[in-house]
Formats: C-alpha cells, structure tokens, sequence
C-alpha cells in the first residue's frame, strides 16, 4: 500500500502526538516530515495562514490543520469514522473539549515547571529536533530559561498545583469518567481516548514521566491503548 499522506510535525509537539498515535492503531502508512522549529513558520505547506504544527498532507496533496481535526479526517477516511461515532454525542463533545483544554496546558509545567526539569527537557528537545547547527546549541542553553522563567512558572502559579498533583488529578478526572470500562470510549479505545494519550505520551520521552507512571488507573489506561498500536 503506498503513503496515505505527509505528517508535518515536530518530536515534542503534544499535538503531533496525538495524530501519530492514531495513525498507528490504525495502521496507516505514512511519511513523517519533522520540521525544523526556526524554520516551521515559513516552510508548513499551511503557511502563511496557519504555522502550527501539525499539518497532514494527504496523498492527493489537501491539506488539513489542527490536530483534533486532523484525527476526525484521518479516521473517516481511513476508517468509516468508527472511532468518532458514539451513541453519546454530547457526552463525546465535552470530553474532547476537556482534553484538549486542560491536558494540553498541563504538558509545559510538568517538562519546564522547575530550573532543573526545564534544563533537562531543552537539552533533550535540542537534541530530538532538528535544528540547524547553531539554532541546536543556541535553543538548548537559552530555551531553557526562557521556557521556564516566561512560560511554565506564570502557570504554575497560576494553577497553585504541582505539575505532578495537576496531572494526577487530570487522570483521575479523565479514568473516573469511564464507567469501570478500561477505555473512555469502553471496551475499545476511541478518539477522545487518542487525543488524551497523545498528551501523556508527549511527556514519555522525558524523565519527568515518572511523575505520571504512580497514576496506577491512569497507567493501566495508557498501557492499555499503547498495546493497541500496531507498531
Ligand atoms: N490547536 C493546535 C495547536 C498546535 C500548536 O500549538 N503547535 C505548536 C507546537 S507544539 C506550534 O506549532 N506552535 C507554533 C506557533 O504557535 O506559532 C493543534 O491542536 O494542532
């Protein structure tokens, strides 16, 4: 079978993770193209008008943007859109919403919260992504500082939580919704469930994840929709 299409993306996005874990449960053949994060803003085949990765290039070059989106395309077209269908639609809506405000918000305190923790997640960004020679060096000893002193501490502050409190509460929240099933979306993983797996996983590169893996429900979950990719 050949590629159903092109993957724009950076490593540490969580919103990029969130398209590649579906697309391995399902199983789609694709290509990734990991941009370079000086040069995302102008190279995208989204840009000018959107320069947020990820972008997804279908075979016959449409582009699509924004990965909830993304994921609803992908699994309609490659999947009857089984994975979005539900009895329980408003039930679904308001999950996806919930996921995609608070997870999303909760991966830059728990990588870049404390000096230490933003220290080591910019050395280790610097060296997944691919960045130009210098943009390599400059990004891993000036990102730090600035992703922790600017972004994740005003955050932190403002939430008044650890990272590692806001993201056992988030899980509890998230696994107490599902009913004694094993998935939100029950016996099986659905779209809801892939969208908050690829926040979490976004944050399984790192050592910081270990704050996460005592989450014993939120771990059998994640475990558990990990075993279903087909990689
Ligand atoms: N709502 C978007 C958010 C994507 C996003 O913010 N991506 C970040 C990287 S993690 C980005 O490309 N930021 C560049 C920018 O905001 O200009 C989605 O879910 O795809």
């Amino acid at each position: 079978m050949g590629s159903a299409g092109k993957l724009h993306m950076l490593y540490s996005c969580p919103f990029c993770w969130k398209v590649r874990g579906l697309l391995e449960h399902l199983d789609i053949a694709h290509e990734k193209i990991q941009v370079n994060p000086m040069k995302a803003k102008k190279t995208l085949p989204s840009a000018p008008e959107w320069k947020k990765v990820p972008v997804w290039v279908d075979s016959d070059d449409a582009v699509f943007v924004d990965s909830t989106p993304i994921m609803k395309h992908i699994d309609k077209m490659h999947n009857d859109g089984k994975l979005w269908k539900t009895d329980d639609e408003e039930r679904r809506d308001k999950w996806m919403e919930w996921v995609d405000l608070h997870m999303s918000k909760a991966t830059i305190p728990i990588l870049y919260g404390s000096l230490w923790s933003a220290l080591k997640t910019t050395t280790r960004v610097s060296k997944l992504e691919k960045f130009g020679f210098i943009s390599k060096r400059l990004y891993a000893w000036a990102g730090f500082p600035i992703m922790w002193g600017i972004i994740a501490r005003k955050r932190v502050k403002k939430d008044g939580r650890t990272p590692k409190k806001l993201w056992h509460d988030l899980l509890d929240e998230f696994t107490n919704e599902f009913g004694g099933k094993s998935f939100f979306g029950g016996e099986s993983p659905d779209l809801v469930d892939f969208a908050a797996f690829g926040y979490v996983r976004s944050i399984s590169p790192y050592p910081q994840f270990s704050q996460l893996e005592d989450h014993s429900s939120g771990m059998d979950w994640y475990n558990a929709v990990k075993a279903t990719l087909k990689v």
